[in-house]
């Protein structure tokens, strides 16, 4: 993996490292309505609300801070002075409830708060005991951004060491007590000098756009560390749909693209309406991508999707491919830096082609904050994703599951990713989800829970094409016994699939 000083602020490495590399003016960040900040203003406002933070609210280096804003450039700014200010960034999600921003500030034990005056109230109902929030871009007289206005406009950062904690990024998997992952300040320049250095390779001229929210790793690292990693520019705007998306490719002029499978097929229907012709990598993660989302992509645009495996507990995508190397079905191998295997329960490897237990290990690594489930996710320095791979002779991954999602039918195991990929070649569907419902007789029996585009009948004549098209396709004992039909798969914020909810059988 890359080697750091044991001097090392990533905040200013990003800002500071990259101006000193590329200039000042350079664009850095954009926002949907065309507004465009340099690298000279982005450290501006950064320095400023930098200042406010310690001078005005008493932030002290170490401290918890949280940070609950929809992507913008004023929330990405307000982060890189946290870093700066070499105080810990607790990032949530603008669509986080009273009940999880307490768990949070209570787990992470925050002391201060920066609050998007469009979410402060949610915050205000969590009732955290002395959290006062500095409220930005409401403009109230004590605005956070009024305050900085009034600061000077150069913050020299702290000088953390490449190891102090940078940011805690909690994960909730899809059920649970939410865990927060520690991560440090060299963390956060490894996961932009790894991946993104190694296989994206961004250039300046890059426009960085997509999906994710800044409060998950995925989007805090495509959409904001990469890009000033790379003197690159990122359209920092809340996710409004695959029209939306495309639009902004066509005014921005997009080349590098992070967003999740579901968003892919939502755009495939839309491409012929924009010019799309900017981007030239795009990056699928989040979840499985379908071997058939990556061929209708690669022949609607001629790009092969960049699929990749990341974790909140490993910050950011550590299997990957690209290129000539990344191909429909698989996730590629482990990113430069990083060594990744299957193993069994017992922690020994299995031979290629045998499904088992991912373990990865590299430049970063799961540190759950006070929690006593870091003992099973890292055993003998291997961290224990929790997915089911299995690997190919040549060295690439092929995804099965969530080791806890397998499916066991009369014995049999079932990936339930293997048969939605199946499911979803078929012309009728817009997703699709399998999952197993608890049956007296075979332990589980396979239930598709489907997503049927408009016009199609939802009704036992389609459910019976869709499992011959699967029995056609797949060992029968894989064929869903049951269809469902349902207007929208659930899903996290984070736009990760619920299947404990559809296994609960709550949306039937
Ligand atoms: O959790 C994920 O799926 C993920 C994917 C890519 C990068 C980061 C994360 C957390």
């Amino acid at each position: 993996g890359p080697v750091y000083p044991d001097r090392l602020n990533c905040g200013a490495e990003l800002l500071d490292g990259t101006v000193a590399r590329y200039g000042p003016d350079r664009p850095a960040l954009r926002s949907r309505d065309g507004e465009v900040w340099t690298y000279g203003e982005l450290r501006g406002r950064v320095d400023r609300i930098a200042h406010t933070l310690t001078r005005e609210m008493g932030v002290v280096p170490g401290n918890r801070v949280l940070l609950r804003g929809p992507t913008s450039p004023w929330l990405a700014a307000c982060w890189l002075a946290v870093m700066k200010a070499g105080a810990v960034a607790v990032t949530v999600l603008a669509s986080h409830r009273a009940a999880e921003l307490a768990a949070v500030c209570e787990i992470a034990r925050v002391r201060h708060a920066v609050c998007d005056a469009r979410c402060v109230e949610e915050l205000a109902r969590a009732r955290v005991p002395g959290l006062r929030p500095a409220v930005y871009g409401g403009g109230a007289p004590d605005d956070l951004l009024r305050r900085a206005a009034a600061q000077p406009g150069a913050f020299p950062a702290v000088p953390t060491s490449a190891d102090d904690v940078a940011l805690i990024a909690f994960t909730s998997g899809t059920t649970g007590r939410p865990k927060g992952c520690m991560h440090f300040h060299r963390d956060v320049l490894a996961v932009a000098d790894t991946f993104s250095a190694r296989l994206l390779r961004p250039r300046p001229e890059d426009v960085f756009a997509g999906s994710p929210p800044l409060g998950f790793t995925f989007g805090l690292g495509g959409l904001l560390v990469f890009p000033l990693r790379a003197g690159a520019s990122a359209l920092l705007a809340e996710w409004g749909g695959a029209a939306r998306m495309l639009d902004d490719i066509q005014r921005h002029r997009v080349s590098v693209l992070f967003t999740a499978p579901t968003a892919y097929r939502a755009m495939l229907g839309r491409l012929g309406g924009y010019d799309t012709s900017t981007l030239r990598r795009c990056v699928s993660a989040g979840e499985n991508l379908p071997a058939a989302t990556w061929r209708e992509w690669y022949a609607a645009t001629g790009l092969r999707l960049v699929n990749g495996i990341g974790a909140t507990e490993l910050l950011h995508i550590f299997l990957s491919a690209v290129d000539g190397d990344s191909r429909p079905g698989t996730v590629g191998r482990p990113v430069p830096g990083f060594r990744a295997r299957v193993v069994d329960a017992a922690g020994r490897p299995v031979p290629d082609g045998e499904p088992g237990l991912l373990a990865v290990r590299g430049p970063t690594g799961c540190r759950y904050l006070a929690d006593e489930r870091q003992r099973d996710y890292v055993r003998d320095g291997w961290n224990l994703t929790g997915d089911t791979c299995v690997r190919e002779p040549d060295g690439h991954f092929r995804y099965l599951a969530r080791a806890d999602d397998m499916i066991v039918s009369a014995g049999y195991k079932i990936a339930g990713p293997e048969v939605e990929e199946v499911l979803m070649r078929h012309p009728y569907l817009l997703e699709a989800a399998v999952t197993g419902r608890p049956d007296a007789e075979r332990g589980s029996v396979v239930v598709a829970h489907v997503v049927v585009r408009p016009g199609v009948p939802r009704g036992p004549e389609t459910a019976a094409v869709l499992r011959e098209f699967v029995r056609d396709r797949l060992a029968p004992y894989k064929c869903p016994r049951e269809v469902v039909f349902l207007d929208a798969l659930p899903r996290t914020a984070t736009g990760k699939l619920q299947r404990f909810r559809l296994r609960g059988g709550a949306l039937q």
